[in-house]
């Protein structure tokens, strides 16, 4: 998947260390000069440890989800993953239409790929994910619609040949990704209860989320299982009322003895939505009181349309946001962090129309910009991995 040449006025970088009090005027020029004279991936903007060491030293997991494709057809791409990501999650490549495009007819090509390249730099893969409503191939969906017990033949089957494949190489998998439903007020709310209305739900009934994580437990005893959904982070009523029916499902599926060991927290952030800390970390440490670990697996922001600011600010903000939370759940408990991509050019942020920026610039929510090279949310993740204050103004130079 390629992205689009970038829209004008989106990828300028910040310069480096910018002088402080120089005007942000004066600023931006800089910066439009320090674009043309910055190669991709400059070595001297990107020295090492990457944030993988980084949060390494501080017993923390940074990793990044990855695209088999650009892994293998841009070094620049490769490089940046080399340098930044311990654990890669195939972006496409372990979904249920990647994995089994026919019944029955398995492909691993693109996912293999992405776990060679890893082990052979000593990093790790995680598996996402294996019951989802979406990238699900026609048949598959056709197959779930005609009876529950098809339905569990299909699910049984994929998660059985899957896991099969993995047992010696992954360790850590989403077998159930974005099963609550968005509450009233969401971006996209779902008016069908608590559970999300997908084909699994309806052939199956709520208990499908149960029947998969037995299923993932029986095939592979020592293998982490992880459910994993979004919108819960932020300090909305939707947040809000995803979180209880979040936390309702959890310990559901607890009290029930099903073998569930960690939830996933995508964090997909919109910053012109409120963050709380003490809100947010509540939450966590309600998870983790299940005795379960929190991972924070697809984290990226986007600015939303009522940020007018310009560069370097919007930069800034979006380090600040990504401070905040990445701190908060560091303090709560949280060791796991993966991002949506490492690269503003590749970004779903970027390259999903249904989400991109409106009016001539792009997000800038993942911690490379559009030439490879660091920016203010790199500095703002390795602070919070280090436990380092931002500067004294509230910037990350
Ligand atoms: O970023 C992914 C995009 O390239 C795919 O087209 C899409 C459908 O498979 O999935 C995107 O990733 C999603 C992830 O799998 C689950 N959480 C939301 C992510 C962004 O949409």
């Amino acid at each position: 998947m390629r992205a689009a040449p970038p829209p004008s006025g989106g990828r300028r970088p910040l310069p480096r260390r910018p002088l402080l009090g120089v005007a942000l005027a004066g600023a931006a020029a800089a910066c439009a000069q320090a674009q043309t004279a910055e190669p991709r991936g400059n070595p001297a903007l990107n020295p090492p440890p990457g944030l993988w060491q980084i949060a390494r030293e501080r017993g923390l997991t940074f990793g990044s989800a990855v695209q088999a494709n650009l892994l293998n057809s841009d070094p620049f791409y490769a490089a940046a993953y080399e340098r930044e990501a311990g654990v890669l999650v195939p972006e496409y490549e372990a979904k249920f239409a990647a994995l089994q495009p026919e019944e029955g007819k398995f492909e691993f090509g693109g996912f293999e790929a992405i776990i060679r390249w890893g082990q052979n730099r000593a990093r790790t893969t995680r598996g996402h994910a294996l019951v989802w409503h979406n990238a699900m191939p026609d048949w598959a969906r056709a197959a779930i619609g005609e009876s529950a017990q098809r339905a569990r033949g299909v699910m049984e089957a994929h998660i059985t040949r899957v896991l099969g494949q993995t047992r010696n190489t992954i360790r850590d998998w989403d077998v159930v990704n974005e099963a609550v439903a968005n509450p009233p007020g969401s971006d996209v709310p779902q008016a069908t209860g608590e559970m999300r209305d997908t084909p699994w739900l309806r052939a199956l009934g709520p208990g499908y989320v149960e029947t998969a994580f037995r299923i993932a437990r029986e095939r592979d005893p020592t293998l982490r299982l992880t459910l994993n959904d979004y919108g819960v982070e932020e300090d909305t009523p939707a947040a809000t009322e995803k979180r209880r029916r979040l936390l309702a499902l959890v310990r559901g599926l607890i009290r029930a003895r099903v073998p569930l060991d960690a939830v996933g927290l995508q964090a997909h952030l919109q910053i012109d939505k409120p963050f709380s800390a003490p809100v947010f970390a509540e939450f966590v440490r309600a998870l983790r009181a299940e005795g379960l670990a929190v991972l924070v697996t697809e984290l990226d922001l986007r600015e939303g349309s009522t940020i007018a600011a310009e560069y370097p600010e919007r930069d800034r903000l979006v380090a600040e946001r990504t401070y905040a939370f990445t701190s908060t759940a560091i303090e709560a408990g949280v060791r796991t962090f993966l991002t949506w991509g490492l690269i503003d050019k590749y970004s779903w942020t970027v390259t999903d129309t249904g989400v991109a920026r409106q009016g001539g610039t792009h997000h800038r929510g993942v911690p490379l910009d559009w030439e490879y090279n660091r920016k203010q949310m790199w500095r703002a993740l390795a602070r919070a991995f280090r436990g380092e204050r931002p500067d004294p103004d509230g910037w990350f130079r």
